[in-house]
């Protein structure tokens, strides 16, 4: 399929090298090198983005948009084909090329709080240049993605239904889950408050969504298919999930797992820099739970998907989803603990 679609951009299969690339969860990427550029080719995951067109929208308006007011801002959208077309639909599924941003690296867990601070920076500059981009413009690509009051009924319903052995295997994880309900209740204060306005949020703001130079500087922010209108606390909570402990998602020995205070500091600064003069003080009071608001979800996620049978995330080995659900509940303790000490840092 790859080699029927490259010609479609003028690209020879024949004189391309193609490998399978990153880390990403959800969609399928290569990246193309030929003997004068280098592309990321991209399949759509259809079972995850429903209707890919509207994705390729989203990323349409957007682009108008940067282009207008914030040309200087480097913002990858697809390259389109020799048609026209941005978004190649095939009986194999969708797929779209980007350009491959040279010289440019992600990563899976972050070494340095200067890098939690450029990610955070990248995350925050998104939002505050589409400030005054009308969010209603915008496509809702994946319906309550992150809506936890759902996450948490379609968790109950997993548990419900799930197979005896995997129910009884996560007994503890679901007692914990049930225990710390108040981050729900918290959600739906946000939810029927109108003074948190619905923003352009990226919601997948995890460390591998963003590029970073040879310096370790931040490039620009990628995988934009989740970019919606959402709450500040979706982007700003995944950097606390993703970048704070020097272990991340997949760790298995949860010992490594931490809270690592300074690069708190920095996701802080980092985000404020750009977002510090358009969020309202009630936002601001919500910054810190929106690591546990997040944390929460994404053991929730991955504990329902272990209860479904692995049918979202897929599980390279027996009882990876479990795993992953455990080392998100561990994360979620160790962040509940230093709760204290964040508060004081920012206060
Ligand atoms: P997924 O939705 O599966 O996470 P991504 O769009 O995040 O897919 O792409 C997976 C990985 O491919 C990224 O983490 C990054 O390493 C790399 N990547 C994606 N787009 C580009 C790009 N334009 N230039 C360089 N690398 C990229
Ligand atoms: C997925 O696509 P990727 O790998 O960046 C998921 C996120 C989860 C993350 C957990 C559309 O992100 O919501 O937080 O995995 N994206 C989707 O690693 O479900
Ligand atoms: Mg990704």
């Amino acid at each position: 399929m790859l080699n029927q679609i490259l010609p479609l951009y003028g690209i020879l299969p024949v004189k391309s090298n193609i490998q399978l690339f990153g880390d990403g969860l959800i969609n399928h990427t290569w990246k193309v090198t030929t003997e004068n550029a280098g592309y990321i080719l991209q399949k759509v995951n259809q079972a995850v983005f429903k209707k890919p067109q509207d994705i390729d929208q989203n990323i349409s308006r957007l682009k108008a948009f940067l282009n207008r007011k914030h040309p200087e801002y480097l913002f990858i959208s697809p390259i389109t084909d020799t048609t026209g077309k941005s978004l190649i639909e095939t009986s194999e599924g969708y797929f779209r090329l980007f350009p491959f941003v040279e010289d440019s690296h992600s990563l899976n867990v972050l070494s340095k709080k200067e890098e939690a601070y450029e990610a955070a920076r990248q995350f925050g500059r998104f939002s505050m240049l589409l400030n005054e981009f009308d969010v209603d413009q915008l496509y809702i690509t994946l319906p309550d993605f992150h809506n936890l009051t759902l996450r948490y009924a379609q968790f109950k319903n997993a548990v419900l239904h799930a197979s005896p052995e995997r129910k009884k295997r996560s007994k503890e994880l679901i007692s914990f889950i049930e225990d710390n309900y108040s981050i729900v209740k918290t959600f739906d204060q946000i939810t029927a408050n109108h003074e948190i306005p619905l923003r352009v949020i990226h919601h997948d703001t995890k460390i591998n969504n963003v590029l970073f130079d040879r310096y370790d500087k931040g490039i620009c922010v990628i995988d934009l298919d989740t970019v919606m209108p959402g709450y500040f606390i979706s982007d700003v909570g995944d950097m606390m999930r993703t970048y704070l402990s020097a272990a991340n998602e997949e760790e298995t020995d949860f010992s490594k797992i931490n809270i690592r205070t300074d690069f708190f500091k920095a996701i802080y600064d980092g985000y404020m820099q750009e977002m510090g003069s358009v969020l309202t003080e009630t936002e601001k009071g919500y910054f810190i739970y929106s690591g546990k608001f997040l944390i929460y979800m994404q053991a929730i996620r991955f504990l329902a998907d272990y209860l479904e049978n692995d049918v979202y995330y897929g599980s390279k080995y027996e009882g990876h989803n479990f795993m992953r659900a455990e080392n998100q509940i561990t994360l979620l303790k160790r962040y509940q603990e230093a709760e204290p000490l964040l508060r004081s840092l920012i206060s």
